[in-house]
This record gives C-alpha cells, sequence and structure tokens, in this order.
C-alpha cells in the first residue's frame, strides 16, 4: 500500500544550495517523486497553506519566511509515507532532531528549519492539491 506526503524544500534551503542534497536523502530513503515543482509563494498562498496556523504567534514570521524566496514543493509516495518522510526530515526544532536527519543537517532554528512535511495522509492529500493540479499529478511517472 503506498502512501503520499507532501515534502517542500524551504527558502532557505533552497538559497543556500542545498536542494540536491536534500532531494537525494529523499530518493536514497526510498520515495518516489510523483511531482516537483519551484514557485515563489505569495502571501495569500502562503496563509492558506498554514491556515491551520492562524492564531500561532509565529503565524505571521512563518509567512514572511515562506515568502522570502522561491521553494520546491514536491509530492511524495512511499509505503507510510508521512510517518516515514518525518522519520526521514527530524523534529520541527533541529536541537531535538536525531542525528542524520535533514532537520539536523540543514536547518539554522525552529523557523528556518528547511524543509516541510506533511502531518497526516488527510492533510497530506490537501496539501498536495495546494500545488499541483489534477493534470499535474494523473501520470504515472515515478523518478
Ligand atoms: P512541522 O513543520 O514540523 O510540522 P509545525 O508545528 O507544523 O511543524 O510548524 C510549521 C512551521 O512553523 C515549522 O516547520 C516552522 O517553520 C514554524 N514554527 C513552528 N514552531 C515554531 C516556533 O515556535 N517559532 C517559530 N517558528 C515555528
Ligand atoms: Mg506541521
Amino acid at each position: 500500500m503506498s502512501n503520499k506526503t507532501l515534502a517542500i524544500i524551504k527558502p532557505d534551503a533552497v538559497q543556500k544550495g542545498y536542494t540536491g542534497k536534500i532531494i537525494a536523502m529523499i530518493i536514497n530513503a526510498g520515495f518516489k517523486i510523483k511531482a516537483m515543482k519551484m514557485t515563489h509563494l505569495t502571501k495569500s498562498s502562503a496563509e492558506g497553506f498554514y491556515a491551520i496556523h492562524r492564531e500561532r504567534p509565529f503565524f505571521n514570521d512563518l509567512v514572511t519566511y515562506m515568502t522570502s524566496g522561491p521553494c520546491i514543493p514536491i509530492a511524495l509516495e512511499r509505503e507510510n509515507a508521512v510517518e516515514e518522510y518525518r522519520k526521514l526530515i527530524g523534529a520541527t526544532d533541529p536541537k531535538k532532531a536525531a542525528e542524520g536527519t535533514v532537520r539536523k543537517l540543514f536547518a539554522v532554528d525552529i523557523q528556518l528549519n528547511a524543509v516541510h512535511g506533511s502531518d497526516s495522509d488527510e492533510n497530506a492529500e490537501k496539501e498536495i492539491a495546494h500545488f499541483f493540479s489534477k493534470d499535474e499529478l494523473l501520470n504515472n511517472y515515478s523518478a
């Protein structure tokens, strides 16, 4: 049984040139890339994506961060994708992230933490739909 999750290589990691290393880690961990693009989020797109965090004190800073430069959303497929991808990236706060995880290697702090990962199958579906049209997903590609 294959599941999907949404990854985003966030603007800080793209700007620092970590894109290739992060994608290699994702592929080496057994994920298939189903769709991928580079995009510069508008304020309203970032606010919509993170609507669940609207009441949090860090919301405005998070939107500013996510609109600060191009990011790379990637729709991924793998067995147990949500949980396995979150294991690969590590804890939200890199200080608490396990050795060898993406955030341990590439995050600056709890905000500038290099990558996004969905937290449930249901949210993965919504988040993938935020970035990719049906046409972009209705394919048999599996890079
Ligand atoms: P997650 O990305 O590990 O799922 P969430 O709690 O969903 O973490 O938070 C979404 C994003 O908001 C984080 O990845 C990070 O960029 C930012 N964030 C989370 N908590 C804090 C905080 O306490 N201060 C500043 N930014 C935060
Ligand atoms: Mg989250």
